[in-house]
Order: C-alpha cells, then sequence, then structure tokens
C-alpha cells in the first residue's frame, strides 16, 4: 500500500494547527501509520533538505525547522502522495488554492506550515530518515467489534 510522509512544521505546531491537519487526512479516508512530536536535530533538517543544499533559502530553512517540535506522520492510501500534495496546495501559500492546508492557513513561503513527499521513491527515502520501520503499524479497521 502507498505511504506518504507528512511533517507539520514548527509554525503550524505553534499555531495549533496539528487537530486540522490530522483531521483533513482523516476525514478523506487516508489511514494513519505513523506519528510522533519531535524536535528535529541540524542533521536530520539537512538530510531531509538534501535537495535544497547551497540555494539561499537553505540557512533561514534549517533555522526555521529545527525551531520547535514537528510532528512528523506516516499516511497510507491508494494515491496518497500525489493527493496528499494537492491537499496541502503550493509551495507558496500566496498562490495555494483556496480550500488546500497552504492556501488556507498560510501566506509566507518560508511558514508554509506543512511538509509532504512529491513523489513514491521519495516518501520511501523520507519515511525510512524519520521513522524506524518498527514504528510504523499496518492496520485495518474492525468497525463491528467496538459493538461486542
Ligand atoms: P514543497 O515540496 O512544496 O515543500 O517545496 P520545496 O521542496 O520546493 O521547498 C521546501 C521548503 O523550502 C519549502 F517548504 C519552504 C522553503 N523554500 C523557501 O523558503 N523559499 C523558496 O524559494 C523555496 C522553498
Amino acid at each position: 500500500m502507498e505511504r506518504t510522509f507528512i511533517a507539520i512544521k514548527p509554525d503550524g505546531v505553534q499555531r495549533r494547527l496539528v487537530g486540522e491537519v490530522i483531521s483533513r487526512f482523516e476525514e478523506k479516508g487516508f489511514t494513519l501509520v505513523g506519528l510522533k512530536l519531535m524536535s528535529v536535530s541540524r542533521e536530520l533538517a539537512e538530510s531531509h533538505y538534501e535537495v535544497h543544499k547551497g540555494k539561499p533559502f537553505f540557512d533561514g530553512l534549517m533555522k526555521f525547522i529545527t525551531s520547535g517540535p514537528v510532528v512528523a506522520m506516516v499516511w497510507e492510501g491508494d494515491g496518497v502522495v500525489a493527493a496528499a500534495r494537492k491537499m496541502i496546495g503550493a509551495t507558496n501559500p500566496l498562490t495555494a488554492e483556496p480550500g488546500t492546508i497552504r492556501g488556507d492557513y498560510a501566506v509566507s513561503v518560508g511558514r508554509n506550515l506543512i511538509h509532504g513527499s512529491d513523489a513514491i521513491e521519495t516518501a520511501n527515502r523520507e519515511i525510512s530518515l524519520w521513522f524506524k520501520e518498527e514504528d510504523l503499524i499496518a492496520w485495518e479497521p474492525s468497525i463491528m467489534s467496538w459493538l461486542v
């Protein structure tokens, strides 16, 4: 089953948007298979944003992403990588469509609330960077068992 890596960045946590973001993914119908609140080391931040090393915004990005707790998550479902990118919206929140997370809640590219993997291969790399395999739980709903 397809999986993607989603992180609520320090601005999302500090603005109390964790519940809102999780609700959107739950209500859409994706399955949460990994979740933790964590501090991000400089080493992890550099590794995660490796492709941006050397760009003018890189140092600011490192400072920001290590500035406070982040909520790291893995979500599962058919087509979840592309669907999550749509739900998140464009990198620049000012051009992100209303109805997307960035479009509804952010105004600044450097404070755009949330990260989502941009492709299946990237998702696999990011999931193994942020999570140990044993911290991910594959599960199926068993709704009827609530009644017995
Ligand atoms: P995204 O995949 O939408 O998270 O966007 P990118 O991988 O292109 O960029 C990663 C992060 O770098 C963004 F979330 C914010 C930051 N960034 C800037 O601060 N300035 C830029 O011009 C581009 C990206």
